[in-house]
């Protein structure tokens, strides 16, 4: 019978990152299974029950209960886990950071996804991923810089670390290296991603030390 929770990832999925790096701030132990989405095994007959939405990550509770989408994922385990909160208590600051990662969930995430460049590529000849992701983002991480601007401390907002910080650091090392973005154009957000990414939680939550990093 599982005992822990099981969270279905993938090393290079930037939505799978935020949640590996609440589990880690979180301390709590977890089962990985691992997803290649570039083989499709997300699309696979074989998760069609585990993966509702055929998407990554997923969080399987031992009681059978199946969460899926980053952000609710993420309240979920700051509602059930309230040592080392998240989400700020008073509604305002929770707001600000709620919309901060909702501009990277909802605002960029989509733009960089497989699913979107396998449509384009069914209507497009000449599509290049790499320079449509950077010219989609350049206005966001603009964006982006305005509010650290307005907020931030050592971290995202303040000197405590929040769920913005979760959603920042997978989003700005996913750009970087996979979509070429020159943070340097973004020094408030270089400065934040520069204090956070080398953090314990957030060294062991990156891509390139999972054990399905290839
Ligand atoms: N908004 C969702 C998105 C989940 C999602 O799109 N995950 C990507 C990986 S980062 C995925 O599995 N994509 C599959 C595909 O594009 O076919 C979340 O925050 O969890």
């Amino acid at each position: 019978m599982q005992q822990k929770l099981r969270l279905f990832t993938y090393f290079r999925s930037s939505t799978s990152h935020r949640i590996r790096i609440v589990l880690n701030l979180k301390e709590i132990d977890y089962e990985p299974k691992f997803i290649n989405l570039l083989s499709s095994e997300h699309k696979s007959e074989d998760h069609s029950q585990e993966l509702p939405n055929q998407a990554v990550p997923a969080l399987h509770l031992p009681d059978g209960t199946i969460l899926i989408e980053s952000m609710a994922i993420a309240e979920y385990l700051d509602d059930v886990y309230p040592e080392k909160r998240l989400l700020p208590q008073d509604p305002v600051l929770k707001a600000k950071v709620r919309g901060f990662c909702e501009l990277i969930n909802s605002g960029m995430h989509p733009y960089q996804n497989l699913i979107l460049f396998e449509w384009i590529e069914k209507y497009v000849e000449k599509f290049d991923r790499v320079e449509f992701v950077q010219n989609v983002l350049k206005s966001e991480f603009q964006t982006l810089e305005k509010l650290l601007l307005q907020n931030h401390g050592k971290y995202s907002f303040g000197d405590e670390i929040t769920l913005a910080d979760c959603f920042l650091v997978p989003q700005v090392m996913g750009a970087i290296a996979r979509f070429k973005l020159d943070i340097t154009l973004f020094p408030t957000i270089q400065e934040v991603y520069n204090n956070l990414k080398d953090l314990p939680s957030f060294y062991k939550a990156q891509p390139d030390q999972q054990p399905d990093f290839k």
